[in-house]
């Protein structure tokens, strides 16, 4: 210890060591946001100088603490906090604020800096990705921990500004969390009274919220009107927040509401507007370093604050103390142990292959028809046993979209015991960033359902899965207008191609029960991103195939003509229609072959000799989907042909609607007699 040879830096300087590295970033890049990082420096000091246990040498820790910054704007406050405490972010990359290739972007960005999270900055998620932290914990807590071994046991901090309040995400997430009484959540509210048009004007003509108020009434517990420049203040309110953390069943998540001023320091900038999200300009920057005591120059951080950020040794000391408690664990539970790691690791488990194989054999089989949401529980009845870490929900539609199996258990508030099943409620943005954040903190692989077409609310939750490359699945059921009468509000068209366009993002669109089952296990074997399955409402029959381990290639030859002159591509339950087509043009002399195409992305991912071999470059191509028809033009071409929707559907029955936008065989066959001209 050179603490004798260093003077103690106050808490003031530490928190002006942040403001300053905030401001010089900002101005460094010529862009970026210094306000709020310099409004919420003194809740930074108490959460990170008292209470936050990490260890900056291993972000994988599985007994850290979570912190996310909802309020991504303010990225340089994290930037700051992880140079200064310790983490591999050396100074050169805050002083590459925002440029190409640095690992600090703009925003929070995943899998950029060590010890970012999640990625933040469409406001609202980070708090809702925060409350599925908390939920995994709890739920992973309630499964693993032993008397005496409390192995899961850690805190879930976030920051959020107004704009996080305001969006309606908030609403949905604090709700949920409040009712599942997650006690070890305890958000900060930035409470400055400014967001972005406060330029023009004061935040009371948009937003008037009493906050404290609106989260009592979710079963939050509320700490009102704490100074969130009192470094002491704050510090007693997160240990008042972790003793309700404490309560067992009967915890509430905490609300800490701090008042602050945004750039807090400048003199001229601080409490406006202008300070959100440009530069201070040299000349306030220098006022400002007066106006603080912060003679030091952009950059540079004097060695008794660095000394006193430094949390690499008493990081390692906590890490320490955990292994020692899983050591001992293990040696009293050693399968449980096991196991912890295995799922806190995100690995499949020991005979996942061979379970998936046997499942896909016996689906073969059987051969049943049925509605490929069924055949997706079905596919669960066999996945779930084997792999405790799915974690399932729905957004209020369980009974439709299918998403409980027999061992499924309901996760209920104040109950100890664990669930495996979430009602979300009618939620579902709330609910899709929430899974972003149990798949972030690891040991579960999450799940959840809803109706395709609603997968627009949650639309940007769904980005951000595919942003950040983490494995998620969606089970999207009553895929097109075979859902039939509830009419055209309900029946997705533009979904499926819309979903495909997201980078990262794998779409299914099973035409059977086997293929439903090799779109699970590819979306369960997936470690690089999300999979969205979309599941048919009504019956699909069967369609027989050679070779089963095809249409894990995600396109394949289904059904193959002799001297096929035409390529028929088909998804989802268009597949026995195009079946049905290649029977009637056979019959007249023309033999074509249909392919079965689940997932496009997949397929593209398929060496050019095996793509060029399903879809030969020399003879024509018919799409047939029940969705628009742009997508498929870069399979079929110009000159190809498409049955497809590009108006909205119609309440009728299943049968009338498909029968009324052409979805009949005869249609399919001239659509391909059409190709010749
Ligand atoms: C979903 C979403 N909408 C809009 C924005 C653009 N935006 C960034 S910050 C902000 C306002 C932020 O206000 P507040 O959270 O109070 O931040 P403060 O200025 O106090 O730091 C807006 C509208 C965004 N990042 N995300
Ligand atoms: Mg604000």
């Amino acid at each position: 210890m050179d603490s004798s040879a260093t003077p103690r830096a106050s808490d003031a300087e530490l928190a002006n060591s942040l403001r300053a590295l905030a401001m010089d970033a900002v101005e460094a890049a010529k862009s970026g946001h210094p306000g709020m990082p310099m409004g919420m420096a003194e809740i930074a000091v108490a959460l990170w100088r008292r209470h936050l246990r990490h260890n900056p040498a291993n972000t994988a820790w599985p007994g850290r603490d979570r912190f996310v910054v909802s309020n991504g704007h303010g990225s340089m406050l994290l930037y700051a906090l992880l140079h200064l405490t310790g983490y591999d972010l050396p100074m050169e990359e805050l002083q590459r604020f925002r440029q190409l290739g640095s690992k600090t972007p703009g925003h929070p960005e995943y899998g950029y800096a060590p010890g970012v999270e999640t990625t933040t900055g469409p406001l609202g998620q980070g708090f809702a990705n925060a409350v599925g932290m908390a939920l995994a914990e709890k739920l992973l807590a309630a499964q693993f921990n032993r008397p005496g071994f409390d192995l899961v046991d850690h805190y879930t901090y976030v920051f959020m500004g107004d704009g996080c309040m305001m969006e309606g995400i908030s609403h949905e997430a604090g709700a949920l969390a409040g009712t599942l009484g997650l006690g070890k959540l305890i958000a900060f509210y930035d409470d400055n009274g400014i967001s972005i048009d406060s330029d023009k004007g004061q935040i009371r003509f948009w937003y008037t919220d009493d906050v404290p108020k609106r989260f009592a009434a979710y079963n939050w517990h509320v700490i009102p009107n704490v100074d969130g420049h009192d470094v002491e203040a704050v510090d007693k309110a997160i240990r008042k927040a972790k003793r309700e953390g404490k309560k067992g069943s009967k915890a509430r998540p905490t609300l800490i509401c701090c008042k602050t001023v945004i750039a807090k320091g400048a003199p001229k900038k601080a409490n406006t507007g202008a300070a959100h999200g440009a530069p201070l300009g040299a000349q306030e920057v220098a006022a400002t370093r007066a106006a603080i005591g912060w003679a030091h120059p952009p950059f540079e951080i004097p060695p008794a604050v660095r000394h006193a950020w430094d949390a690499r040794e008493a990081g390692k000391k906590a890490e320490k103390r955990w292994n020692a408690l899983l050591k001992k664990y293990a040696a009293q539970y050693p399968a449980e142990a096991a196991e912890f790691q295995r799922r806190s690791a995100g690995l499949l488990p020991e005979g996942f292959d061979e379970t998936a194989k046997a499942l896909v054999e016996d689906l073969t089989q059987k051969a049943e028809t049925l509605a490929t949401r069924k055949a997706s529980q079905n596919t669960l009845e066999v996945l779930k046993p084997a792999m405790p870490e799915l974690l399932g929900g729905s957004a209020d539609l369980t009974g439709s979209n299918l998403t409980m199996a027999k061992v499924s258990r309901t996760v209920m508030p104040g109950v100890a015991e664990a669930g495996n099943h979430i009602f979300y409620g009618v939620r579902e943005f709330g609910m899709c960033a929430i899974m972003n954040g149990i798949a972030l903190h690891g040991g579960f692989v999450p799940y959840g359902g809803t109706f395709l077409v609603f997968s627009d609310y949650a639309r940007n939750a769904l980005r951000m899965a595919a942003l950040m490359k983490i494995r998620v699945v969606y089970v999207f059921t009553h895929d097109s207008i075979g859902l039939g009468e509830d009419g055209p509000t309900h029946q997705p068209i533009e979904h499926a191609a819309s979903l495909r366009l997201i980078p990262f993002m794998d779409v299914w669109r099973p035409c059977d029960t086997v293929e439903t089952a090799v779109a699970w296990t590819a979306a369960l074997r997936r470690k690089d991103g999300p999979t969205a399955l979309l599941l048919s409402r009504q019956n699909v029959v069967f369609s027989k195939r050679s070779n089963a381990k095809d249409v894990e290639r995600g396109g394949y030859v289904l059904s193959d003509a002799e001297g096929a002159r035409a390529v028929i591509i088909a998804t989802g339950s268009e597949v026995p229609l195009a079946l049905a087509a290649q029977k009637l043009l056979r019959d007249s002399g023309l033999p074509v072959r249909v392919v079965s195409m689940p997932s496009t992305s997949v397929f593209d991912r398929q060496e050019a000799n095996y793509r060029n071999s399903v879809l030969p470059r020399e003879l024509p191509k018919v799409a047939v989907e029940a969705g628009v028809r742009d997508y498929w033009r870069k399979y079929v071409g110009l000159e190809g042909a498409v049955v497809g929707i590009d108006r909205f559907g119609e309440s009728a029955p299943a049968g009338d609607v498909f029968k009324h936008f052409g979805f009949t065989a005869e249609n399919v066959a001239q659509a391909v007699r059409s190709v010749f001209g």
